[in-house]
C-alpha cells in the first residue's frame, strides 16, 4: 500500500473507533441551538457536520489541521521560489501531518501515474461547442470520467462498508491526478484554437498544470502553487464543500459527488465571484475611461453599483468578519513578484475604498475582501484574461479539500445527510 494511504489507514481506524466512543458516552450533549432567523436565513452558523480538514475561524480565516495561510507557507515543502506545493496540503489535510519533501515528491510521482484521461472524456468535452461555459465543460468532463469509478464498481461488486474509504481514496486520488489535464484541455480548446499541450511528468502537479494552459514562466508556476493551495479548502458548510459531502453522503462516488460540488462552485454568489469580480473591474475602467481611476471615481462606480441593485463581487462572506487570509496572501504574491501593474493598483485602491461605503450601508455583516477580490488580476498580469475561465481553477483546487474530506467521510463511517426541514404554516403555529 502507497505511503499515504497507509498512514491515513492508521489513523482513521483509531479516530473511527474514538468518535464512535465518544457519540456514544456524550451523543446526547447539546452543542447548538437553532433560531427561526437561521432556518430563514440560509443556515448560517447551525453546527451541523464534522469536517477534519479544515476549519473556518470568522476573524482569524482559515486554518487547515489548525495551521494559517502564513503557517502553511512556512512549514509545507514548496517550489523553488518558496511558494507551498499544494500535495504537501492535500497530505496534511489527510494526515494531520506536515510531510517531508520526499513524501511531497512521491505524491507527485503517484498523482502522475494516475494522470492518464480516457480518450472519451477528450471526446466527449469535443462535442460541446467550444464557447459553453467552461464550468459546464468542467462539470461534463468530471462526468465523463465517472465509468472510471473504483467505488462504483466495488459497491455493485458488493463492497463492504469498512472499506468504503479504500474505494473512495482511489477514486479521489486518480480524479486529482486527472482534473489539470481536463481543465487545461477545456482552456485549450475553449481560447487556443484546440492546441493542446501534453502534460511534463518532469514538473510538479502545478507546475505541470501551468505548463498545459500554456506557460512555463517560473513565476507563474509559483502563483499556481499558492492559488491551488489556499483555495483547496474552507472548512465544510461553504456551498461547493458541503454539496460535495451531502451527495458524496448517498454513496454516490467521488466523481458524482465532485461534479455536483462544481455545480454549487459555478453560482456568481460562490465561486464565480473570481469571474464577477475581474469583469466588474474591466467595466468599471471601460466606463471611467481610465486604467488609473482615483478613489473618489471607483468610490463613485461602486456606488452606481450599489444602486442598481447589485452587489459588489469579491466583498463579503457568509462567515468571515475580516479581509480573508486568502486575499492577504494573493496581495503579499503580487508585492514580491509583480512591479507596476495598474490592475492590481486598482484592486488595492478598491479594498481601500469599498469596506466603508459597504459598512455605511448598515445591513453587510463582512464589509471585507474574499479570495475572489484579489485572484482575476493575478492571472490577468500572467496573461489569463479570459475570465469564464476562472473558477475551472478554483474547482481543480477545491478538489483536494472536498475529497480529502469525503475519504474521511467513508472511514468514519458518517451516514446519510437528512436535516429537517418546515414548513411556514409550522413556523406560524411555533411562533404563536
Ligand atoms: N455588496 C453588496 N451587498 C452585499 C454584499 C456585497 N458585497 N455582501 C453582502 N451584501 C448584502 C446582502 O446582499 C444582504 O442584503 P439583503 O439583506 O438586502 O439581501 C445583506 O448585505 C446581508 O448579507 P450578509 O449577511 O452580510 O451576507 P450573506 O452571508 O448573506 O452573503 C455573500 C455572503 C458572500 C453571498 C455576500 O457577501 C455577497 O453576495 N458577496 C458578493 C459575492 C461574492 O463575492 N461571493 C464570493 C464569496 C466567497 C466565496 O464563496 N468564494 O468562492
Amino acid at each position: 500500500m502507497e505511503a499515504l494511504k497507509q498512514k491515513f489507514a492508521d489513523k482513521a481506524l483509531s479516530l473511527y473507533q474514538e468518535l464512535r466512543a465518544t457519540s456514544k458516552e456524550h451523543g446526547g450533549q447539546k452543542i447548538d441551538e437553532v433560531t427561526l432567523s437561521q432556518v430563514l436565513g440560509g443556515a448560517r452558523g447551525i453546527k451541523m457536520m464534522l469536517w477534519e480538514t479544515s476549519q473556518l475561524d470568522p476573524n482569524k480565516g482559515i486554518r487547515f489541521r489548525g495551521y494559517s495561510i502564513p503557517e502553511i507557507k512556512e512549514s509545507l515543502p514548496s517550489g523553488p521560489q518558496g511558494e507551498p506545493k499544494p500535495e504537501g496540503l492535500f497530505w496534511l489535510m489527510l494526515t494531520g501531518e506536515i510531510p517531508t519533501a520526499e513524501e511531497v515528491d512521491a505524491l507527485t510521482k503517484e498523482w502522475q501515474r494516475r494522470a492518464e484521461v480516457p480518450q472519451a472524456v477528450f471526446t466527449t468535452l469535443d462535442s460541446l461547442p467550444a464557447d459553453t461555459h467552461p464550468m459546464t465543460q468542467f462539470t461534463i468532463g468530471i462526468m465523463a470520467m465517472q465509468p472510471e469509478s473504483v467505488f462504483s464498481r466495488r459497491y455493485s461488486e458488493g463492497l463492504p462498508k469498512s472499506d468504503y474509504w479504500d474505494a473512495v481514496y482511489e477514486d479521489s486520488m486518480n480524479l486529482i491526478a486527472r482534473l489539470p489535464r481536463v481543465a487545461a484541455y477545456i482552456y485549450r480548446r475553449a481560447f487556443k484554437d484546440g492546441q493542446h499541450i501534453e502534460p511534463d511528468t518532469s514538473l510538479d502537479y502545478s507546475a505541470n498544470f501551468a505548463h498545459m494552459l500554456g506557460s512555463d514562466d517560473e513565476d507563474f508556476r509559483s502563483l499556481m502553487r499558492l492559488y491551488l493551495t489556499i483555495h483547496a479548502d474552507h472548512e465544510g458548510g461553504n456551498a461547493s464543500a458541503h454539496t460535495v459531502h451531502l451527495v458524496g453522503s448517498t454513496l454516490s462516488d467521488p466523481y458524482l459527488s465532485f461534479a455536483a460540488g462544481m455545480n454549487a462552485l459555478a453560482g456568481p454568489l460562490h465561486g464565480l465571484a473570481n469571474q464577477e469580480v475581474i469583469k466588474w473591474i474591466f467595466e468599471m475602467i471601460d466606463n471611467l475611461g481610465t486604467k488609473t481611476p482615483t478613489e473618489e471615481e471607483i468610490a463613485d462606480y461602486v456606488q452606481r453599483t450599489l444602486d442598481e441593485g447589485k452587489v459588489i463581487p469579491g466583498y463579503g462572506h457568509a462567515v468571515l468578519r475580516e479581509p480573508d487570509p486568502r486575499f492577504t496572501a494573493q496581495r503579499r504574491f503580487a508585492e514580491q513578484y509583480i512591479k507596476d501593474s495598474d490592475l492590481i493598483s486598482t484592486v488595492w485602491k478598491i479594498f481601500d475604498v469599498v469596506p466603508p461605503i459597504l459598512q455605511s450601508l448598515g445591513k453587510v455583516k463582512n464589509p471585507w475582501p474574499n479570495v475572489d477580490a484579489h485572484s482575476g488580476a493575478l492571472l490577468v498580469h500572467y496573461g489569463f484574461s479570459e475570465f469564464s475561465y476562472y473558477t475551472v481553477l478554483f474547482g481543480v483546487s477545491r478538489a483536494l479539500g472536498v475529497l480529502a474530506a469525503g475519504i474521511w467521510s467513508r472511514a468514519l463511517g458518517m451516514p446519510l445527510e437528512r436535516p429537517k426541514s418546515v414548513t411556514s404554516e409550522w413556523i406560524k403555529n411555533q411562533v404563536k
